[in-house]
């Protein structure tokens, strides 16, 4: 399905981050069309195709910087200090296998490089080489259960207002063979501006799904009852959940 995104620009500079997509939101027969698919675990919508890859010429080298700044914490200052040898991944939830994998075990897993463009909905772009992790390989080994719907990705950094940044994806989304937790942005590891050390990138979805400062993937049934409830930070304040490109 192709969308367009009408991007109410004077609202975005007001916030200073991603401005709600008015027009968008008004199209209640799309909204109806996603929530009846919601119901049947989405047949009916889904990114099966490839987002787009460009050649190394076409990266820009100066990756813009946008949302929230860089989490202010204590933990995240040591993290940054040690080059995070102490961070941990946590995987929990709906899995056979509960872990938590340091920057150096997913620095040992299979690596893939995407050259793709990040959306804003802001109305800029731009294109980026990401190397990373499939998320499918660390849900392989987590091994998500049965009854397992959603990964839910919470992050490090909070707003002015003490809400901490979150994202989901279906799990179809999640095993999208371009749905990378990235480590290294044109061929450096991420620096702290653009979500180090772990970074969940999602070429096929809007800008905000790609979740930087990435802690912890939690594995849920339904995400009804985590934070605002429509999952993700955005979603929350009426964004819209799928955010398919
Ligand atoms: N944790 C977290 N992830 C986030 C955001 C954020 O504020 N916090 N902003 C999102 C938005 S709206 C965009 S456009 C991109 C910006 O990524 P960049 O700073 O690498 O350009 O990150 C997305 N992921
Ligand atoms: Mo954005």
């Amino acid at each position: 399905m192709k969308r367009r995104l009408f991007v109410a620009s004077s609202i975005a500079a007001a916030l200073g981050a991603c401005a709600p997509i008015g027009t968008k939101l008004n199209d209640s027969s799309f909204h109806e069309l996603l929530r009846g698919a919601e119901s049947l675990n989405y047949p009916l919508i889904g990114t099966h195709g490839l987002a787009r890859e460009y050649r190394e010429q076409d990266v820009d080298r100066d990756f813009r910087v946008n949302g929230l700044p860089a989490p202010q914490s204590s933990q995240y200052e040591r993290f940054v200090r040690d080059g995070f040898a102490s961070y941990r991944l946590r995987v929990d939830g709906a899995v056979q296998r509960r872990m938590t994998l340091s920057l150096a075990q997913l620095q040992r897993m299979p690596q893939t490089t995407q050259i793709t463009r990040h959306d804003c909905v802001e109305g800029w772009s731009a294109i980026g080489s990401w190397t990373g992790v499939r998320l499918s390989d660390v849900l392989d080994l987590a091994q998500p259960r049965d009854d397992a719907r959603f990964v839910v990705f919470h992050c490090m950094d909070v707003d002015d207002g003490g809400t901490q940044y979150y994202e989901s994806l279906d799990i179809r989304q999640a095993r999208h063979p371009q749905t990378l937790l990235s480590l290294r942005l044109n061929d450096r590891a991420i620096d702290p501006d653009h979500g180090a050390p772990v970074r969940l990138r999602v070429p096929t979805q809007l800008g905000y799904k790609s979740a930087k400062w990435v802690a912890r993937l939690e594995i849920v049934g339904s995400f009804a009852t985590l934070f605002g409830g429509h999952g993700g930070y955005w979603e929350d304040q009426g964004y819209e959940w799928y955010a398919g490109i």
